[in-house]
């Protein structure tokens, strides 16, 4: 198993490469190039100037004698472009050439050394949450997702708010070109149905997975977040069925899964442990979080450990760890503590102290199977 970090880019995040590098156990920065947009080719030159900036130490650290270096294997995501999932032309771009701009960046990101590319299917919206700072009862903030908001609200509400609330940053899955899109791409939704998304998605994956053998990528699809339809829009990457209908789209290894833990157990009814241990040979990648349920509906993210929420984060670790499991794992979405409530405002998720935490406990888990002694 490698342990990674999800990080927003030099200038993007608010934490730094020689942060990330001080957490115990990270070998892989989870990265992306944020200001591409979904149908856009990645630039060969683009794709090798991050992960060089990513894999080098800065002439400051190493002058402080900083040796450990990061890996850049890891990208998340490349967006699909709402064409593939529609399976028409939208946004003045056609499927197959939205497929063939897809193809060529797999093929780039495969020659400069990456092994797995996390994307998600969802209609329209990335993730979606209600309040992004929601008051814990320790003081410290996180992702809160409230259903009778969302239940009574339009996605126009819903865009205006995220907007407000995101503190000047573009989050990534709510980024302004695509949200300026949104009249177009909902009306380009009418009448699709499971079915057609379903048979979009094969296309896709039977168009692209020859690349990725070829390039020795690993696609790995990020679940629905939250993992059921929203606003009449068909997901199709939500329950433990569904991961398995993607899977029997295109029967090669190539095509995997980003197993978020967070996302597939914002529905109650899923087992996240034994979504492990079903999909164990298709996994590339997996995000491990805690959530807390309400009887309402309403969840609420939560620390990483265990007893917090009601994701079984010990019983994850534990599988993976009696698998051996030798893909990439990230924490997810932590909270928000100490100064990043006042002065440190992170990106909404992806502050840098309570992932570090994660971390530290996830990987308590593990050593337990795997070193003991
Ligand atoms: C989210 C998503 O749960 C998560 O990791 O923050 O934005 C996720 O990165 C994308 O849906 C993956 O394509
Ligand atoms: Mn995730």
């Amino acid at each position: 198993m490698k342990m990674g970090f999800r990080w927003y880019g030099e200038g993007n995040d608010t934490i730094s490469l020689d942060d990330i590098r001080q957490i115990p156990g990270v070998e892989t920065v989870v990265w992306s190039l944020h200001d591409k947009q979904a149908g856009q080719v990645w630039e060969t030159d683009e794709i090798d100037a991050e992960i060089a900036r990513i894999t080098s130490i800065s002439t400051e650290a190493a002058a402080r004698g900083v040796t450990k270096t990061l890996d850049a294997e890891v990208v998340e995501s490349v967006n699909v472009h709402e064409s593939i999932k529609l399976g028409k032309t939208v946004l003045g771009l056609g499927r197959d050439e939205a497929i063939d701009n897809y193809i060529t960046t797999i093929e780039r990101l495969g020659r400069a050394g990456v092994k797995v590319v996390c994307y998600n299917f969802m209609p329209v919206f990335d993730w979606l949450r209600t309040d992004l700072w929601h008051p814990l009862p320790d003081g410290s903030t996180a992702l809160f997702y409230e259903k009778a908001v969302v239940d009574q609200m339009s996605p126009e509400k819903l865009i205006a708010d995220m907007e407000a609330n995101s503190g000047g940053l573009t989050l990534p899955g709510w980024e302004p070109e695509r949200l300026a899109g949104f009249g177009e791409v909902n009306a380009a939704y009418e009448g699709v149905t499971h079915e057609h998304m379903y048979a979009n998605y094969r296309y896709f994956l039977d168009a692209m997975i020859p690349t990725c053998e070829a390039y020795d990528v690993k696609m790995g699809v990020h679940p629905d977040d939250p993992p059921f339809d929203l606003f009449g829009w068909p997901r199709v990457v939500s329950t433990k069925q569904d991961l398995a209908t993607v899977l029997s789209l295109n029967s090669s290894p190539y095509n995997g899964l980003t197993l978020c833990l967070g996302s597939f157990s914002a529905n109650p009814e899923q087992d996240a442990v034994d979504a492990v241990t079903t999909f164990m040979d298709r996994i590339h990648f997996s995000h491990v979080r805690n959530i807390k349920h309400f009887p309402n509906g309403d969840f609420t993210e939560v620390a990483h450990r265990a007893r917090e929420g009601d994701v079984d984060t010990v019983g994850i670790m534990k599988a993976y760890a009696e698998a051996g499991y030798t893909g990439y794992i990230r924490p997810d979405h932590g909270r928000h503590l100490w100064d990043e409530n006042t002065t440190r405002r992170p990106r909404p998720g992806y502050g840098l102290y309570d992932r570090a935490l994660g971390i530290q406990y996830l990987l308590g888990v593990w050593d337990t199977v795997r070193y003991q002694g």
